[in-house]
């Protein structure tokens, strides 16, 4: 058996267990990735694409903001389709100038790959049977990694290993609560070739439904159908596919939708989910592995950033001065945040989709919400100051190498 010591275990090759690495590596803290898919497979998940400010400064304290710069495009406004009218809500202006990023998970995760890569860091993909023991007392992660068995002994584990990892699944069950919620209906996906329709992203509620026409770049648009949970994938040509969403569309975007072949079609489940607390002795969860946001609020990927920001810095914390106060307080902070997000994330979802189960006096109280909303300044305010991300504060690096 290859024994390995180091001071962080990190499970899992996401963004929230690439840029926890990516940051601990900054601060000089010793540390190894454990992944169970191929680094290709990792590198071509098609996800996210919206970006909050916060996020993007964390991926610039990380030093992984040149391709970001470069090719990411600031959105300082989205607009809502309801009852065939576009309504436009100007985030900057309604919070005090903070503005989204359009930039595709894709890219971030590609960026810090190549981050690691450059910097020789130690990542074991294609792990097999990863498992994690003895996190109240001195933990250990093991696996088989090309056929050889492999046990990782270490300071702490990070849990990031997704809503489906092996880290959440091996709490005692007397020591964690999760929440739940599933939602009806799933969003079906489709990447194209073509430029977007509009310059901002564009948020449907139609009585067919909710669609949502967003972006990866000027020539590459990733739009969104709500379809039942019972449908599948096959059951959409790429026809029937840009025939619905025109029917979900007002007639100037009709006209002007681009169309084109797909490449890259899927449908994914909505679910709300949050796991009490997020550490347990010395393993952490973070992102994914302790949460799940439906994506109608853009959160799921700003949280796992926003997660791997109190824990890096709980564990510099650790390091630099032997407190174990940020640790102490890791799972409180985060769970803060996570369910302001989490009540985002669910109010958008049931504002704009339209549920099966809605009787029409429920369905004419959402139609007064939403025109609430749009027609008053505190209404778009609230939409507008969420979705750009509420802000948190976090010690950085810096900070504490000046205070040394
Ligand atoms: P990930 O990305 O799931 O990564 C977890 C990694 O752990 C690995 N793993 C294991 N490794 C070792 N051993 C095991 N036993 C393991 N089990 C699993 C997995 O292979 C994987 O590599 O979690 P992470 O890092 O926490 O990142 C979270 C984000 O990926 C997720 O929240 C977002 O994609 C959600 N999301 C969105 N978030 C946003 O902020 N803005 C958006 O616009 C947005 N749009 C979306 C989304 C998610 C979507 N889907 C597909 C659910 C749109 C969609 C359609
Ligand atoms: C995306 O571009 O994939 C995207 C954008 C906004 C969302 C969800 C997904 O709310």
């Amino acid at each position: 058996m290859e024994i390995v010591k180091t001071k962080v275990a990190i499970i899992g090759s996401g963004p929230a267990g690439l840029l926890l690495g990516q940051l601990l590596y900054k601060a000089g803290i010793d540390h190894v990735i454990v992944e169970q898919r191929s680094a290709d497979y990792v590198s071509s998940r098609i996800r996210a694409g919206i970006l909050e400010q916060v996020s993007v400064d964390l991926l610039t304290e990380a030093g992984v903001d040149e391709n970001l710069k470069a090719h990411g495009l600031p959105h300082s406004g989205i607009e809502i389709l309801t009852q065939g009218q576009k309504h436009r809500l100007d985030l900057a202006a309604l919070t005090g100038g903070k503005q989204v990023t359009v930039y595709g998970q894709t890219e971030v995760t590609k960026d810090l790959m190549h981050a690691r890569e450059q910097a020789g860091l130690s990542s074991y993909y294609e792990a097999h049977n990863v498992q994690i023991d003895d996190f109240y007392t001195q933990p250990k992660v093991t696996f088989q990694y090309q056929n050889q068995p492999y046990q990782i002994e270490c300071d702490f584990i990070a849990g990031c290993d997704g809503f489906h990892g092996v880290c959440r699944a091996s709490v005692p069950e007397d020591k964690i609560k999760t929440f739940e919620k599933v939602y009806p209906f799933g969003w079906l996906g489709v990447l194209a070739d073509v430029p977007p329709v509009a310059d901002e992203l564009i948020y449907v509620q139609s009585e067919r439904g909710f669609a949502l026409c967003s972006m990866r770049s000027e020539t590459r648009s990733r739009y969104y159908l709500q379809v039942p949970l019972t449908d599948h994938v096959d059951n959409w040509s790429d026809e029937q596919f840009w025939d619905e969403l025109k029917n979900r569309l007002d007639p100037e975007s009709r006209e002007k939708l681009i169309t084109g072949p797909s490449i890259e079609k899927s449908i994914a489940p909505l679910r709300s989910f949050v796991t009490e607390p997020m550490r347990f002795g010395k393993l952490f969860l973070a992102g994914d592995a302790a949460h799940i946001v439906p994506p109608t609020g853009a959160k799921g990927l700003n949280l796992a950033a926003s997660d791997i920001a109190y824990l890096s810095s709980a564990l510099i914390q650790y390091y630099l001065d032997g407190s174990e106060q940020g640790i102490n307080e890791y799972s409180e902070k985060c769970l803060q945040r996570v369910w302001k997000a989490e009540r985002f994330s669910w109010w958008m979802t049931h504002l704009l989709h339209r549920f099966e189960t809605e009787s029409e006096f429920d369905h004419k109280i959402k139609q007064a919400e939403l025109s609430y909303i749009l027609g008053s300044l505190a209404g778009q305010t609230t939409l507008a100051e969420n979705y750009v991300g509420l802000p948190y504060e976090i010690k950085h690096l810096s900070e504490f190498q000046q205070a040394s």
